[in-house]
């Protein structure tokens, strides 16, 4: 089982560039951003609950993320692999994970991060804010409130990965398919 995390900032391009990952390397994709966006258009308790903290720019309650990926995973009992997009996003999360990979038998074997600019991610941001309808695209004060978030919460998890030796930082400025590249090419390194 080869399980690999995207990770960085708001705007990085880990749902751009996840969906064309999964395809060429046939994992699971588990965005909790796409779930938990699917539990808010069900109007379902758990979406209710995490539209409140997605609106504001905040990170939604581990124990609730944590608890769908959880599910998710005993969905795919049969997956190849997962692709981990916008999870895990704290300390927390990030220890979950490990622990029911483990479960599994597995672990997760590379962790890459994307690197862009803070003006070209809230330019990014703006401009899917313009189509995608996303509450937390259209404020770009709580596009910049969700960088600070990164900053002071998620970005400790890299040195998490970093002290495990899974961690390969890849640029994430240029066109997609540049991007894309990159990012194949240090998976290629890998498996
Ligand atoms: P996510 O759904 O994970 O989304 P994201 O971080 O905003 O974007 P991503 O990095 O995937 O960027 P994208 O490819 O779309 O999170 C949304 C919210 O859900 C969080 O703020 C939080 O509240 C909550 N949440 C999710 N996971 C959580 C967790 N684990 N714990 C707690 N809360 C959680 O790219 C952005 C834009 O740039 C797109 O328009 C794309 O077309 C464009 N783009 C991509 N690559 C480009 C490139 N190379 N050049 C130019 N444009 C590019």
């Amino acid at each position: 089982m080869f399980n690999l995390i995207l990770f960085g900032p708001p705007g990085s391009g880990k749902g751009t560039q996840s969906d064309k990952l999964v395809d060429k390397y046939g994992l699971v994709h588990l965005s909790t951003g796409n779930l938990l966006r699917a539990e808010i258009a069900n109007k379902t308790p758990l979406g209710m609950e995490a539209k409140n903290f997605i609106d504001k720019g905040q990170l939604v309650p581990d124990e609730v993320v944590i608890g769908m990926i959880d599910s998710s995973l005993e969905h795919h009992k049969d997956a190849n692999g997962f692709l981990f997009d916008g999870f895990p996003r704290t300390l927390a999360q990030a220890e979950a994970l490990d622990k029911l990979l483990t479960l599994k038998n597995s672990e997760a074997a590379l962790v890459l991060i994307l690197d862009v600019d803070e003006e070209e991610l809230i330019r990014r941001l703006v401009h899917r804010g313009k189509t995608s309808g996303r509450s937390d695209d259209s404020d770009e004060n709580v596009q910049r409130k969700r960088q600070d978030i990164y900053k002071n919460d998620t970005f400790p998890v890299a040195a998490y990965y970093q002290k495990q030796k899974k961690l390969v930082q890849v640029d994430g400025m240029g066109e997609v398919n540049q991007v894309f590249e990159r990012l194949s090419n240090a998976i290629d390194k890998k498996i």
